[in-house]
């Protein structure tokens, strides 16, 4: 017969062992669950960002050298690496008149370029001196002449190739990025960091239908 006085201390530290193994397992599951869904979090973050701004990229440079009038000598002027510059005549002097030939108004000249434009110590991509994405540790460009051959002459670019590899904005300690990523032309433009961050490539070719009318 056992007695009715209640549980034996063994009893009650049996107890308390069991609950706190069930804790520990709940709170284990939550942890994993909330760190996956802030990894998800930074991914998505940095892929919107990173989409939203190569579609910005292409609707511009699909438009370089665009020139109605013919008078405006508009063209691409920087043929870089990691820069890129054109200018376009697609507007007048005020807001909604037509092409007037010259590049000098509103957003006809345009600069795409990499560089840390708020100093934290992390490169932006960069379009007029004005952040378009931050974190970006990559930004590439290669030029194709008719022929779809690389070139540097900024005269024959027919077409563009743009990589932008982005980062999550805060580490994941648990992670290492050991992945080197390549251009198009299957050329590095970021080597293997090994570090705790996530990023993402993204590339798009882009037809300038403008270069090379005569
Ligand atoms: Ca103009
Ligand atoms: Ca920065």
């Amino acid at each position: 017969m056992r007695s009715k006085s209640g549980f034996t201390l063994l009893e009650i530290l049996v107890a308390m062992a069991v609950f706190g193994i069930v804790i520990g397992a709940v709170y284990s599951a939550y942890y994993t669950q909330q760190r996956s869904y802030e990894v998800q979090k930074e991914i998505s973050f940095m892929e919107q960002n990173l989409r939203a701004a190569i579609l910005l990229m292409e609707r511009e440079i699909r438009m370089a050298g665009c020139d109605p009038t013919e008078q405006a000598g508009a063209g691409i002027t920087t043929a870089g690496a990691t820069t890129m510059a054109f200018t376009m005549d697609i507007r007048g002097d005020t807001a909604g008149s037509d092409p007037d030939g010259d590049t000098t108004d509103t957003g006809e000249a345009v600069t795409y370029t990499l560089s840390d434009i708020d100093g934290d110590g992390d490169t932006d991509l960069v379009r007029n001196n004005v952040m378009l994405a931050e974190n970006i540790d990559a930004l590439n460009f290669v030029y194709l002449d008719e022929d779809g051959t690389v070139t540097s002459t900024a005269s024959e670019v027919r077409s563009v190739q743009i990589s932008i590899v982005a980062r999550a904005g805060n580490p994941d300690r648990e992670y290492v990025n050991s992945d080197s990523y390549t251009n198009q032309q299957g050329d590095t433009i970021l080597s293997a960091q090994n570090d705790h961050f996530r990023r993402r490539l993204l590339t798009a070719e882009v037809r300038c239908r403008n270069m090379g009318l005569e």
